[in-house]
């Protein structure tokens, strides 16, 4: 793998993580459970109370950059940047946050601040593109103050991009949002100068055009953010579910719901070819994420993927909870970046 990448991506056992070139990481993620204490303090990193697939040993996400780094902070957030890419993570209590009188509830207050803040920073450090967002928090699918979490959570999201006048539509970054077993509002970001690009998935309603039926306020992510960094094209595919049209598909059917996913990942690579087109990416060489809901899922969804895919399948799996009831499975991915060590 080239060593002078823009974007690098590594995926390594926590163990293994004091080993790591660190003069190039940008930050990462570590997922465990329970989660297991970030290695070094002057780096973000995000420590994830979720488990993995069974026997698995906790697994981290470093990213690295060639580009020369700086650390820094500014309220809750720890992150570390270049000329063209910051890398930053944090971590709210999701019950601590707002006034006795506050009218908002505590996870939706936590993700407003927590998004105010990231805008507050972006603009600060003239980063105008949020590309690629992961947002995490326990009981996803949780009710509490007559409203489910994940619905919760949306409010406070929305309202963080309409007060920093940020497009909720047609600029949103590619994220994904999953439940995990403990912990706070956790949230990790990459954000480029470059200029990016917002893909849908004509086989889907636009998650921000959702009708309200999943919510008094719609998620605002887009399908996948194309961005092209040191001359090369790359994708973030956001996670991906079994929905079609704004409707889940296969209910518990978890194969049938993971050849969905496929499937719907397979459009939106199609929709990032043709608004990208030397960039010629293929489902065989993205790094997968998968989130699957429930542990015993997890060697079906993988044999289905090893089938629709290959047996070179580079994916992490992980046990969390989706933010709909009805989805047994999210598959994230990414491609075009560096992938694996120096
Ligand atoms: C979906 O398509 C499934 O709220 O940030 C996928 C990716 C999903 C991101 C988010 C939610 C989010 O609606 C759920």
């Amino acid at each position: 793998m080239p060593a002078d990448a823009m974007l690098r991506l590594e995926i390594l056992p926590a163990s293994r993580l004091a080993q790591v070139e660190q003069s190039s990481v940008l930050g990462g993620a570590c997922f465990s459970h329970p989660a297991c204490a970030p290695h070094a303090a002057d780096q973000p990193f995000l420590a994830v109370d979720m488990p993995l697939s069974p026997g698995g040993a906790a697994i981290c996400e470093v990213w690295h950059s060639h580009e020369p780094l700086e650390s820094g902070q500014h309220g809750p957030i720890h992150y570390r940047l270049g000329d063209t890419l910051l890398f930053g993570c944090l971590s709210l209590d999701d019950h601590a946050v707002g006034a006795p009188r506050d009218a908002r509830t505590p996870l939706q207050g936590a993700a407003e601040t927590a998004y105010q803040a990231i805008f507050e920073l972006l603009d600060a450090r003239g980063y105008h593109a949020l590309l690629r967002v992961w947002n995490y928090f326990p009981a996803i699918n949780r009710e509490s103050h007559a409203m489910e979490r994940y619905r919760q959570f949306n409010i406070g999201r929305q309202d963080a991009f309409l007060s920093h006048s940020r497009s909720i539509v047609d600029k949103a970054p590619a994220a994904c949002a999953l439940g995990t077993a403990g912990g706070g509002l956790q949230i990790a970001f990459l954000a480029t100068r470059a200029d990016v690009i917002s893909v849908e998935n004509p086989r889907q309603l636009s998650a921000y055009h959702y009708p309200s039926q999943y919510g008094p306020r719609s998620p605002t992510f887009s399908r996948a953010a194309l961005v092209r960094l040191g001359g090369r094209d790359m994708v973030f595919i956001s996670g991906t579910a079994s929905i079609v049209g704004h409707q889940t598909l296969h209910h518990d059917d978890v194969r049938a719901q993971t050849r969905e996913c496929l499937q719907n990942i397979a459009a939106i690579l199609a929709e990032a070819n043709r608004q990208a087109p030397e960039a010629g990416f293929r489902l065989e060489t993205l790094a997968y994420k998968v989130y699957i809901r429930q542990a015993e899922d997890m060697e079906t969804v993988r044999s289905e993927m090893a089938h629709a895919i290959g047996d070179a399948l580079s994916a992490i799996f992980l046990q969390a909870d989706v933010c709909r009831a009805d989805l047994l499975v999210e598959i994230e991915a990414s491609g075009g970046h560096a992938l694996g060590h120096d």
